[in-house]
C-alpha cells in the first residue's frame, strides 16, 4: 500500500509527500532496497513510459526525476551501509551528450557504501575529461553511464580515447545504463556490464 503511494507520489511530483513516505517506510522496517526498487523506481519507470506514448512532457518528467532524487536522499543512509574499508578508487560519469544522473549518482552511492573512494565526474562528460580524471585520481575502475541510444556511441569513444592515452590498461571499465547490454559492452571493450546498482558493487569487487 505505501509502495503503491510512493509511486502515485513520484507520478504526481509530491515531493513533500514523498520524502514523508520514504521516511514512514524506513521507520516501519520495510528494506530500503525495496522502497527504492517497488517506490521510487517503479513509479519513474511508469514516467519513462508515458514520456514515450506521449501522454506527458518533458516539464513533468523533470519534476517526477526531482521527487525521485528526494526520496533518494532520504534512502542514502540506509543503502549505503556496507565495509568501510577502502576497496579502491573508481572514477564514474555519465557519457558525453547526456545529462541523466539518478542511475548513476545510485551507481556511485552503493559503490561508497562498498567502500569504494568515488570521483563522480558529473554529466555529459567528453572523453578527455574521463582521460583527465584517470590521470589525477588513478583509480582501478572507470564507470560510464549511458541512458540514450544515441549517447551510446559516446561510450565508445570514451573507451578509444583512454586508449589513445595509454592509459586502458591500466584502468577496468564498467558500463551500465538502461540501453546498454552485455552485448554492447563486449562489442565496444569495456571489461564489465551491470544492470542495476547492486551489481555494479559486484562486478566492481570483482576488479580489486
Ligand atoms: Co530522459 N529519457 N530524456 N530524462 N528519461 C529516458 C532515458 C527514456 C527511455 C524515456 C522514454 O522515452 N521512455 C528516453 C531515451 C530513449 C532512448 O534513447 N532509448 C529519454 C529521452 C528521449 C530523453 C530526452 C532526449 C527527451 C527530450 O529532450 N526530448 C532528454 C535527453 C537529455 C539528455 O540527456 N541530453 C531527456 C531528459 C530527461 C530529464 C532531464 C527530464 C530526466 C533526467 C533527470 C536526471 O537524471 N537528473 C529524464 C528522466 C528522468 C528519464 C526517465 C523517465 C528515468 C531515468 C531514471 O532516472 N531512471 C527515463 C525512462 C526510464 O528509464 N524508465 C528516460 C531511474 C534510474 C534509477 O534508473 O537511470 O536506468 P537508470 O539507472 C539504473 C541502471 O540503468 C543502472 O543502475 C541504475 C540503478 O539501478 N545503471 C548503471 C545506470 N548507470 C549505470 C552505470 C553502471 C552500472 C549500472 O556502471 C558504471
Amino acid at each position: 500500500m505505501k509502495l503503491e503511494k510512493i509511486v502515485e507520489c513520484v507520478l504526481g511530483a509530491e515531493m513533500d509527500k514523498v520524502e514523508s513516505l520514504v521516511k514512514e517506510g524506513l521507520a516501519e522496517g520495510t528494506d530500503p532496497s525495496v522502497l527504492l526498487k517497488e517506490g521510487l523506481i517503479k513509479g519513474m519507470d511508469v514516467i519513462g513510459e508515458q514520456f514515450e506514448n506521449g501522454d506527458l512532457f518533458l516539464p513533468e518528467m523533470l519534476a517526477a526525476a526531482m521527487t525521485m532524487k528526494a526520496g533518494v536522499e532520504i534512502l542514502k543512509p540506509h543503502l549505503a551501509g556496507g565495509d568501510s574499508k577502502a576497496a579502491g578508487i573508481v572514477v564514474i560519469g555519465t557519457v558525453q551528450g547526456d545529462i541523466h544522473d539518478i542511475g548513476k549518482n545510485l551507481v556511485a552511492m552503493m559503490l561508497e557504501g562498498a567502500g569504494f573512494e568515488v570521483a563522480d565526474v558529473g554529466i555529459d562528460v567528453p572523453p578527455e575529461d574521463f582521460v583527465k580524471a584517470v590521470e589525477e585520481k588513478k583509480p582501478q575502475v572507470v564507470g560510464l553511464s549511458a541512458l540514450l541510444t544515441n549517447t551510446m556511441p559516446a561510450v565508445k569513444m570514451t573507451i578509444d580515447a583512454l586508449q589513445e592515452a595509454g592509459l586502458r590498461d591500466q584502468v577496468k571499465i564498467m558500463i551500465g545504463g538502461a540501453p546498454v547490454t552485455q552485448e554492447f559492452a563486449d562489442e565496444v571493450g569495456a571489461d564489465g556490464y551491470a544492470s542495476d546498482a547492486a551489481g555494479a558493487v559486484n562486478i566492481a569487487r570483482g576488479f580489486i
